[in-house]
Parts: C-alpha cells; structure tokens; sequence
C-alpha cells in the first residue's frame, strides 16, 4: 500500500507527486475536495487541463485537495474516516499493479499534532482485494523471469495463480505488525477493492468491534467502500483475522493479530 494522507478537517492537502514508475500514472483521491486540475483521470470533461491526468515516467505533478466538512467524519461516524487514493490512468490496471492507498480523515479539534485522533490509541488500516497480476503493468517484466511450471499467460490454470486473495497485497499469514495491549482503544479503517469476487467478509477472532455504533465481529466491504471500526480488546492472545468468504480462506486471505497482556 502506499504511505498514509493524514489530515484534520479545515486543512489542504498537498501532494507532490513524483512518477517514478515505468508507466504513465497518476493520483485520484476520493472523498476529499478537488477541482478538475486535481482529479488525475483522463476522459472526455471538456476541460483543457490535463497534465494531472497523465503523469509521464520521470514527470511531476503537484496535487492540491482541500478538506471541507463534507470530507470528514459525518454525524454518525466515530472521531476519523478513511478513504482511497488510487492510480486513474487504466484504473483497472493501476490498482491491479499497487497504486493504491488510504487518506485519513479526522475531526476538526479531535487530532493529535500528528493528524491521528486524540481518542484512539492504535490505529490499523487493511485492503482486502483479490490483486489480479493477469492485468497487472508488470505481467510482461514477471513473465520474463518466469523459468519453471507454466508460465503460459492464455492457460487458466496459470491464470488463476495470479489472483493473490491478500490483505494489503500479503496472503498466508504474511502481514506483520498487528500488535496492540489489552484494554487499548484501537481502531480499523477497512479498504476494499477490485472486482465482483470482490466481497470481502473480514472476520476477528477473540473481540467484537463497534461500527457506528452497531456490534459484530465480521463486516463486509465492496471494492473502493471504506468502513472504520472500534475495537477494545480484552483478552491477550494470537488471534485469527481473516476474511470470512470460503473460496478466500482456502486462497490465503488471512491473517493474525496480537494481543499483549500488559504494557
Ligand atoms: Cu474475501
């Protein structure tokens, strides 16, 4: 995933954007308030202004996104939200190939210095999508280094190999990093994207969450919905985090998280 974009209601964003990939590409925020020169995404507007929407290898761009109220946590959502910013030049493709990351939202007066809500302790951001590297920018440069098995790009079976049912990109356990204390205010911001085998059911064992006010311990995301969940965990342990849908389970969407006893 790319890095965080934090910011408080009432702030400008700006991002100075640098394309150091091998490909055109660009950077479209949702959620937040941009004008057309700061969108990043090529189609017919009728608007002149286009150097955001194609960033050629080596070029730069500067992107400015405001912040308004409307951008923000609304009435019934808790002190921050998140939201995606992704490549628009192919869409499919770019977020296919990684171009993909969360901006954080939080309420005006209830950020830390830092951006991050004063009333969280921990906070943890998961994408769950099936990454699609049939379709990625780098299949012909991964097809070059492929010497054993099938490496035959129109034979299914190979196809479906490519489909990595990750969370941030990582399948089998292979996240790192979920570590929180007993008792801790903790908060998850949930990203989906991708495609219809898209629905995603992220699961927590050992705790429940609150979202906007209503308890579970599995929610659902859809490609590009974005969902912040609350959790107080009460019992220490290495617990089982994964999504929920069968065919996904068995393709590695999963992970863990921990739960220290005492700081
Ligand atoms: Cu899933």
């Amino acid at each position: 995933m790319g890095p965080v974009i934090r910011a408080a209601v009432g702030d400008d964003i700006v991002v100075h954007f640098k394309n150091n990939t091998r490909y055109p590409a660009s950077v479209h925020p949702h959620g937040v308030f941009y004008t057309k020169k700061h969108e990043g995404t090529p189609y017919n507007d009728f608007n002149t202004d286009k150097a955001d929407d194609n960033v050629a290898p080596g070029g730069e761009y500067t992107y400015s996104w405001s912040v308004p109220e409307r951008a923000g946590p609304g009435k019934n959502d808790p002190s921050s939200i998140a939201w995606i910013y992704h490549g628009h030049v192919d869409e499919l493709v770019d977020t296919n190939s990684g171009l993909i990351g969360p901006i954080i939202i939080t309420r005006e007066d209830e950020q830390r210095a830092d951006g991050s809500p004063k009333d969280v302790d921990r906070e943890f951001v998961s994408l769950f999508t099936v990454f699609d590297e049939n379709v990625s920018l780098h299949l012909d440069e991964n097809l070059s280094r492929c010497k054993t098995g099938s490496c035959d790009p129109e034979d299914e079976d190979f196809q479906e190999s490519n489909l990595m049912h990750g969370i941030n990109g990582l399948v089998y356990g292979d996240n790192r990093g979920y570590s929180m204390f007993k008792g801790e205010h903790v908060r998850w911001y949930i990203l989906g994207m991708g495609t219809e085998v898209d629905l995603h059911t992220p699961h927590w064992h050992g705790a429940t969450l609150l979202h906007n006010g209503n308890r579970l311990d599995v929610t659902e995301v859809l490609p590009v919905v974005t969902k912040t969940l609350d959790m107080q965990p009460d019992v220490a342990g290495v617990w089982m985090y994964h999504c929920h849908v069968n065919d996904h389970i068995t393709a590695g969407m999963m992970t863990r998280f921990l739960v220290k006893e005492d700081k």
